[in-house]
């Protein structure tokens, strides 16, 4: 590939002319060009200007052993000179896929040792609804089939992951979702907490909301509830202590599957390998993808629990569902190779042990007091900064969403990739991040807040 050979100019013109991407406006990419990174190493991305910018996303939240891994190049190169593909289905298996799901059942809780392969979290999302689903059906009780969710939840873009997902912009273009998905309340403290509440009993409450949609549809009717363990592309928020082990509980209770999506908060970025470790619980299926390959190769491996197995195993004959690229070998290569370094390296106890709390401690005394910032919160590394107005009524600036957007441009121009969604500026940077990493990041995050106040002064 030589785009050498083109000027930035025209590659954003060829862009726009013949690429249409996602969760973009495209009149407005037009005017304003894409930006077009070219390379990255370690935790910097480059520009196609040369321009270095500290990368606090991780990609999309996924790049968590950092760019330009050498080891992770030869894996897929090894892979692609011996095996580029063959297919799993109809009995067929090929090595990786197989080594691969053996060491995903050693890291995940002790209920769930079976993978299924896809390519990415919404393929991921929509095999775990077609297995919760099929799996009633096969306990002879096949109208059970209603599914629990949260507002503002995020579990993908194809039919059946927006319509798990509670994005109401989303909603509104799909026109007509899957049908009984249901919504309840975030467990989102900082905005839906009552005066006076506690985290602990606000916790509650919030689980207490799927219980009511259960008694709602009777149990009978539901099949599962689905959640990511922190949320993530609705802003970072972080459930209090109680949530979960309450959540479990309820879905005990009223024999109801619990489903996590762990796409972001898998692989270490809670300090676990996956955050329901770090919250304690069991689900009967943990959807994962991006950081399974730190997004080196397109894989997504949906975790099953041994329930759901069993009667898979006992009562399913054929599951007739599958795609040409589950286990995908070079994909799977990659993957082992990615979590052989991450363990290697250790990155998850740091993450658990020096990263994340220093992490905590520097968003806290660095950033929290900042006059536009109403709150921080950090769980691992993965944060939220909520931008506001007033920090004491936490009013926001109008029209919603505008501030955090001046505070991102900032940042940017400052060297500091990071995210807003909403009025939240969000963190999820990859786990190579070293104490000095987070120093710098904070730097440049305190001077574009301080740059971002004095232009929303003049407004
Ligand atoms: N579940 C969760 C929890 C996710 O975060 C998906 C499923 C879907 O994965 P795929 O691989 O199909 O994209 C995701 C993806 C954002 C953003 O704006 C987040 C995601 C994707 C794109 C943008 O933060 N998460």
């Amino acid at each position: 590939m030589t785009y050498q050979n083109y000027s930035l100019k025209q590659l954003q013109q060829i862009d726009a002319a013949h690429h249409l991407h996602p969760f973009t406006d495209h009149k407005e990419l037009r005017e304003a060009g894409s930006r077009v990174i070219t390379h990255a190493n370690g935790p910097f991305i480059y520009d196609s200007e040369g321009t270095e910018l500290l990368d606090g996303m991780a990609g999309l939240w996924c790049v968590n052993i950092g760019y330009g891994r050498e080891e992770l190049a030869e894996a897929a190169y090894a892979q692609m000179k011996e095996l580029p593909y063959y297919n799993s289905f109809f009995k067929c298996s090929t090595p990786t896929p197989v080594l691969l799901s053996k060491k995903l059942a050693e890291i995940a809780p002790d209920n769930v040792n079976q993978v299924f392969y896809g390519s990415s979290g919404s393929e991921a999302n929509d095999t775990a609804l077609r297995l919760v689903r099929h799996y009633w059906v096969l306990e002879g009780k096949p109208e059970k089939n209603r599914v629990i969710s949260r507002k503002m939840a995020y579990h993908g873009s194809t039919i059946a992951g927006t319509s798990l997902g509670g994005m109401d912009a989303m909603h509104k273009q799909l026109n007509g979702a899957v049908p009984n998905i249901v919504h309840v309340m975030m467990p989102y403290a900082y905005e839906l907490a009552l005066p006076g509440e506690s985290d602990h009993d606000f916790g509650l409450r919030a689980a207490k909301s799927v219980e009511d949609a259960i008694l709602e549809a009777g149990a009978d009717k539901v099949a599962a509830f689905i959640g990511e363990p922190v949320m993530g592309a609705g802003g970072v928020k972080i459930p209090p202590a109680s949530y979960w082990p309450e959540v479990q509980r309820i879905c005990r209770k009223y024999d109801v599957l619990l489903m996590l999506d762990e796409v972001i908060t898998g692989y270490g970025r809670t300090g676990e390998w996956f955050a329901a470790q770090t919250f304690g619980i069991e689900p009967d299926t943990i959807t994962t993808a991006k950081a399974l390959t730190s997004g080196y190769q397109p894989l997504s491996a949906l975790l099953v629990g041994d329930r759901i197995t069993a009667t898979l195993v006992e009562k399913g004959g054929e599951f007739n569902h599958g795609y040409t690229y589950s286990g995908h070998p070079v994909a799977c290569a990659v993957a082992l190779k990615n979590l052989e370094l991450i363990e290697q390296e250790g990155l998850v106890d740091r993450v658990k042990n020096d990263t994340g709390p220093y992490f905590a401690k520097a968003l806290q005394e660095r950033i929290a007091g900042h006059e536009l910032v109403g709150e921080v919160r950090s769980i691992g590394l993965m944060g939220a900064i909520e931008i506001v107005k007033d920090k004491a009524t936490k009013e926001r600036f109008l029209p919603s969403g505008s501030a955090a957007v001046v505070v991102r441009d900032h940042a940017i121009a400052n060297g500091m990739m990071l995210r807003a969604t909403g009025d939240t500026m969000i963190l999820s940077p990859p786990l190579i991040w070293t104490r000095d990493t987070i120093d710098m990041a904070c730097d440049r995050i305190a001077k574009a807040l301080d740059l971002a106040q004095a232009d929303l002064r003049k407004r």
